[in-house]
């Protein structure tokens, strides 16, 4: 088996609260630490679910315009919605900035991290595992159906994975907020995947 890298997740949890405020760096923690307990559930290395977890956020706080200038200024490919929703953008410059910034090589990881928000079609399971670990960590609590999803995500991956996709766009119709293409796409693939199986 190939030996995975081990990363010091000391020093990068310094240099990460200087980012983040107090909330963002609290929920990071909250997300790296079930990573992990997904992680340990479903056989997926150890230490990318701690570091995705970790920095899958550390982007988040860099102000919006500033977001869409690092994000032309390093040539990240941008979509026009995330142009005009630069929130969104903070998955792929977080994934830019973890290489970058904190020598994250892991194209697993960082793909983990770029995928975050919206998810993709055909996730990895690690690209899954950060997906629901952001949804569920312990300090969440607006997300409905929360108790059921938290369970759900420890006995059936595949299931939490399309439940909390068709929740968030679910609030996001309702809420009458725009949806990226990609947040329906992703969902529509894995109902796809479902019925083919
Ligand atoms: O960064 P976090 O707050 O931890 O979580 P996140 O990266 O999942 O981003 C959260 C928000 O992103 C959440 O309120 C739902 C929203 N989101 C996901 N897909 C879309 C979206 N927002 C809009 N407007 N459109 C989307 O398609
Ligand atoms: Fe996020
Ligand atoms: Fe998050």
């Amino acid at each position: 088996m190939k030996e995975e890298k081990q990363y010091d997740l000391k020093k990068m949890r310094k240099k990460l609260q200087k980012e983040l405020d107090e909330d963002r760096y609290t929920h990071t923690i909250g997300v790296m630490d079930t990573a992990a307990c997904l992680a340990m559930r479903y056989g997926a290395p150890l230490n990318q679910a701690l570091v995705a977890g970790l920095l899958h956020d550390c982007a988040k706080c860099v102000p919006n315009d500033k977001k869409l200038k690092l994000c032309k200024k390093y040539r990240i490919k941008m979509t026009p919605f995330e142009l005009n929703a630069p929130f969104l953008l903070h998955a792929k410059l977080g994934a830019y900035l973890a290489k970058k910034e904190y020598g994250v090589e892991d194209k697993e990881i960082l793909s983990a991290i770029a995928c975050h928000t919206t998810g993709k079609p055909g996730m990895s399971l690690l690209d899954k595992i950060i997906f629901l670990a952001d949804y569920i960590e312990p300090g969440r609590d607006k997300a409905p159906n929360l108790p059921e999803i938290r369970r759900l995500a420890f006995v059936d991956l595949h299931k939490a994975l399309i439940r909390v996709l068709a929740d968030t766009l679910e609030y996001l119709y309702a809420s009458g907020q725009p949806v990226d293409p990609m947040t329906q796409e992703v969902l529509d693939y894995y109902l796809s995947e479902e019925e083919s199986e």
